[in-house]
């Protein structure tokens, strides 16, 4: 009875959501109720999941600046900057293999079959211009050590030339984090860089700073706090929002033909990295049990599976690793915030599995260089998305103009996307939070080597 109860109470979130979500479908799968009441319960229906949603993203504003400001001035810039290293590879590291698993996926199913007229190359797909610039450096280095350019090497610089340009689109891109009630949202990644240097000055103050230290510390454990109390809720919010989404689904007979594949395509892409890549890597560097860990962060990935915003899944993640996982604050306050704004593995391998689907469907055959140019600018499209519902398909558009695809064929793919948002948002949730335990192994010692010198000092706690 103890180890029942104990159980019970380690679970009980994902226990009382897995129930609130059978009902949820139950309710929906009710024809009588549905046609009866239809209107009536997608009007009511969707007010329960939009209350969870508004009251995540009311959070997400202070989360990041205190967690940030504190994660930043709790350690001394030797320790951060190697840390702030190690996180960037880890984020570049996962999105690359992503974004290939994605490109294999999508070759290797081949799930649209050329069913549009057949594109010419003069005709809607116009010839990607490059700047000479770049082909003028290419040349003269060949020149100088003489070498001769192969034709298809000049394509594929061509096309990396004309990625390297699109991707300074990219990185110009607004990304938001809304704001219950706003007109608009705030520029997350401007956000977080203007946190880490702000906390970073006060960390230099030293005894200075030490205010603002406790304010931002203070500000942070009272957000913490709050989650604490919504995590309660979260449960019913989230089946109101799924049980809502599948009611507006006018009809599942799109799921047939090409889409069914495609989206067949990306949930085997997404589950091999989710699965397979990530706790791989995680076990590699760390030598523990990936499923432990993933076990900890399952109140977090049902809340991404049900907002669908890895920014409002943000104090839930947090939570998850600090209060389950036992992952050293003076990580997660750094890592979180970086990597749930600009890692995101899933929307990576669904940029570019999606551009070459569109391609498919259009009979378009990509080059080399085009498949190259497509995994450089899914990757720069992924860090430019924000943390928002469907942001992956806002900045696909940047993928497919990079080699000349309609953006307007992003409409064969609208119908899926509220469905497979989710699974890339969980995705995205799950890179984030195993980052978090690998950078903190990776540094164990250093914040060890800190401990020992703030309990020499007697300094304040972290
Ligand atoms: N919904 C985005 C997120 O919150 C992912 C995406 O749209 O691709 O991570």
């Amino acid at each position: 009875a103890e180890s029942a109860k104990s159980f019970f109470r380690r679970n009980a979130f994902v226990l009382f959501t897995i129930a609130a979500v059978l009902l949820g479908m139950e309710l929906v799968a009710t024809p009588g109720i549905i046609y009866k009441y239809g209107e009536m319960f997608i009007k009511y229906f969707s007010f329960p999941g939009e209350l969870l949603m508004r009251m995540l993203q009311m959070l997400v504003l202070p989360l990041i600046v205190s967690s940030l400001i504190t994660g930043m001035a709790s350690l001394d810039s030797r320790v951060s900057g190697k840390m702030g290293m190690r996180a960037i590879i880890y984020y570049m590291v996962t999105t690359i293999i992503a974004v290939f698993i994605g490109i294999f996926m999508v070759i290797i199913i081949h799930p649209g079959k050329g069913s549009k007229d057949k594109l010419h190359r003069e005709g809607r797909i116009e010839q990607v211009q490059t700047t000479d610039a770049f082909m003028d450096l290419v040349r003269y280095i060949t020149f100088l050590h003489g070498i001769p350019v192969p034709e298809n090497f000049t394509s594929i610089m061509e096309n990396v030339t004309h990625a390297l340009g699109t991707i300074s689109e990219v990185l110009t891109f607004e990304e938001v984090i809304p704001i219950p009630g706003s007109a608009n949202g705030v520029n997350a990644l401007g956000l977080v860089v203007f946190s880490m240097c702000f906390g970073l000055m006060i960390g230099s103050m030293k005894q200075k700073g030490r205010a603002l230290r406790e304010f931002f510390n203070c500000l942070n454990e009272a957000i913490m706090r709050l989650v604490a109390i919504i995590i309660w809720y979260a449960p019913v919010g989230i089946m109101f929002l799924i049980a809502g989404k599948i009611l507006e689904m006018d009809d599942l007979a799109v799921m047939g033909g090409q889409l069914g594949m495609y989206t067949l395509t990306v949930i085997v892409g997404l589950l091999i990295h989710a699965l397979c890549i990530l706790p791989l890597l995680y076990f590699i560097v760390t030598h523990r049990n990936p499923w432990v860990f993933i076990a900890g962060l399952l109140q977090a990935l049902i809340t991404a599976l049900g907002t669908s915003s890895s920014s409002a899944t943000l104090p839930i993640t947090f939570r998850c690793l600090e209060e389950n996982n036992g992952v050293d604050r003076r990580i997660t306050r750094f890592v979180l915030p970086v990597g749930a704004t600009i890692n995101m593995d899933g929307t990576a391998l669904y940029e570019a599995l999606a551009a070459i689907f569109i391609a498919q469907v259009n009979n378009y055959e990509l080059d080399f260089g085009q498949i190259i140019t497509i995994s450089i600018t899914a990757t720069a499209a992924s860090i430019g998305a924000a943390g928002i519902p469907q942001a992956g398909l806002v900045t696909m558009v940047i993928v497919l103009t990079s080699v000349g695809l309609p953006t307007e064929d992003i409409t064969l793919i609208i119908a899926v996307d509220w469905f497979l948002d989710r699974l890339r948002t969980t995705t995205n949730v799950l890179g984030d939070s195993l980052g978090a335990g690998i950078v903190e192994h990776l540094s164990r010692h250093e914040l060890d080597a800190q401990d020992c010198e703030l309990g020499n000092s007697g300094i304040e706690e972290k």
